[in-house]
């Protein structure tokens, strides 16, 4: 029997790899994992418990409706990244603004760390999986003040650290440091992540396609010649088409995809003239561990990771998947 590796042992393991490392950043992954375990556990039995379920009757900066999940999960990462002493400052897709801790403790921290705490909030009252995304930059502002606008506004080939937690039929967490990236699934018999999925890659192609076609006749008509051309014909050698795959929740369209192979579309439509997703908490970090895995992410015209932002809830048009797909898909585009 082969031995079990914990997430724990394989950050402390990983530290290594970063000379001059202080420990700081594996103490944030660690508390990102035990604010997960807490959040896993909500989600769990969040049928059985009271409050936990249904709408908050408050809306995020977005024009959303906040599920009650949804604000358990931001307060419970915020408390972890407020106490663990690493981190400055956050932004979170639930809050308007970001949030620099005011404690010189929070002050002295190096990082801020940018998360949507419970990703596919429509799936939660359904049973339906859905996710934690986070994102981790050094500060640009001095040590030792409060953190800034701009330590939250930077591209995301700047990120030191990416992942998410995914609550499905298991729960996993998968995060990369830009060395590989790997998938650790949460044993509940021993309460720790362990390592199930290491350095995993995505394949070059593959044969699924994730996109809410309700919108397809109200995008860039190059996405609906796309998925009429490749997706929905037999070509040339294959027995059948692409499978349509789409559940309408991020964290959990894309995992299927990285490992199975496959592109997710989420592009900028009629209505939400700029796309959906949100580029700091959703598609960069996303974006990060495509590549880091062989993949690529796009807004459809330019590379994710590449782009300056601007605002701190800014959405961007979103293709992630198989190199190969993202190519043929922004070929469409052009
Ligand atoms: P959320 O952050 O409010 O949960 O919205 C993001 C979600 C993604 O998880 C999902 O891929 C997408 O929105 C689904 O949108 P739609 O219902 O328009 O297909
Ligand atoms: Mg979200």
């Amino acid at each position: 029997m082969s031995k079990v590796i914990t997430l724990h042992e394989f950050i402390m393991d990983r530290q290594s790899d970063f000379p001059f490392a202080t420990g700081e950043l594996s103490r944030l992954l660690s508390d990102i994992a035990v604010a997960s375990k807490i959040v896993s556990n909500d989600v769990r039995r969040a049928g059985l418990l009271e409050n936990f379920l249904g709408a908050q009757g408050s809306t995020n900066i977005q024009g959303e409706e906040q599920q009650k999940l949804d604000v358990i999960a931001d307060n419970q990462f915020i408390n972890a990244f407020q106490t663990g002493g690493e981190v400055c400052g956050i932004a979170s897709e639930e809050n308007d603004d970001f949030m620099p801790f005011e404690s010189q403790f929070s002050k002295n921290g190096k990082y801020v760390v940018l998360f949507d705490p419970l990703d596919g909030s429509s799936n939660i009252d359904v049973n339906v999986s859905i996710g934690t995304i986070f994102s981790i930059y050094h500060r640009k502002s001095e040590i030792g003040t409060s953190a800034t606008l701009e330590d939250m506004l930077q591209p995301g080939d700047e990120q030191i650290a990416a992942g998410y937690v995914l609550y499905g039929s298991s729960t996993m967490l998968v995060y990369t440091t830009g060395k590989g990236v790997n998938g650790f699934t949460l044993d509940p018999s021993i309460g720790e992540f362990c390592l199930s999925h290491p350095d995993m890659k995505t394949p070059e192609m593959g044969r699924i396609y994730a996109m809410n076609e309700g919108n397809v006749n109200i995008c860039d008509p190059g996405i609906k010649e796309y998925i009429e051309a490749k997706c929905q014909q037999i070509l040339e050698g294959a027995e059948r088409p692409y499978s349509g795959r789409y559940i309408g929740s991020l964290v959990a369209d894309f995992h299927r995809n990285l490992i199975k192979g496959g592109i997710y579309i989420y592009p900028a439509t009629t209505v939400d003239p700029e796309g959906k997703l949100r580029l700091l908490y959703e598609c960069n970090p996303l974006a990060f561990i495509a590549e880091q895995a062989g993949g690529l992410a796009s807004t459809g015209r330019e590379r994710i990771l590449s782009i300056k932002p601007e605002r701190l809830h800014q959405r961007v048009p979103f293709f992630i998947g198989s190199k190969a797909m993202i190519e043929q898909a922004e070929s469409f585009l052009k």
